[in-house]
């Protein structure tokens, strides 16, 4: 069984409610969520005019390989009414895989850890919350990433629990 960390991002339509589908949906393909950090509403990264995002992160345990589970996580987004029409553009859904067990992966169509995580603040407000001791590999501990992001240019205020199904 392997360990994953998934990050969530929604910025379209019921945000809550695409955060607490993604993790019923999960369930059924294969992939078991076993703890959620808080939601974590976020000023959007990368393409700024567009509706602020709510994020969290998901623990999960799994059997399926890498490439498998981004299918499935793909799957989700799809059910969720993703439509790719601009990258960093708004979505109903974002699952993006950030660690997966000690891995490193740098396949085209997978990168992990995640390429972009120790520079989100999106990111590892939650994964340090929910992990507090993490290490992203071949970078270092999430929460010294963290530390060196200002958090006045990537604003982030904690809504509350996780809506778990
Ligand atoms: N891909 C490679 N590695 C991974 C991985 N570890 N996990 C590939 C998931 N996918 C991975 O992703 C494009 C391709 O990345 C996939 O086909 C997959 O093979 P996508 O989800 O289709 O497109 P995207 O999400 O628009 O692009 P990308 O590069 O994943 O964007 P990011 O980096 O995820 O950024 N601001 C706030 N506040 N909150 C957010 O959640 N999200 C983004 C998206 C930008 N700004 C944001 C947020
Ligand atoms: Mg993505």
């Amino acid at each position: 069984m392997a360990c994953a960390f998934l990050s969530l991002g929604s910025n379209l339509g019921d945000r809550l409610g695409h955060l607490s589908e993604a993790v019923r949906q999960l369930r059924e393909r294969g992939v078991t969520p076993r703890r959620a950090s808080s939601v974590y509403e976020t000023a959007p990264v990368g393409r700024t005019e567009q509706p602020a995002f709510l994020n969290a992160v998901i623990e999960v345990e799994t059997d399926l390989e890498p490439l498998a589970l981004l299918a499935q996580t793909q799957a989700v987004e799809n059910a969720l009414g993703r439509r790719r029409v601009l990258r960093w553009g708004p979505r109903t859904l974002d699952i993006d895989i950030l660690l997966y067990d000690d891995c490193r992966i740098d396949l085209p169509e997978l990168q992990v850890p995640h390429p972009r995580m120790h520079e989100r603040r999106f990111v590892l407000l939650p994964l340090v919350e929910l992990q507090p001791d993490v290490v992203i590999p071949g970078i270092g501990p999430a929460r010294a990433c963290l530390d060196a992001l200002d958090p006045q240019t990537q604003p982030a205020r904690c809504l509350g629990a996780f809506p778990w199904p």
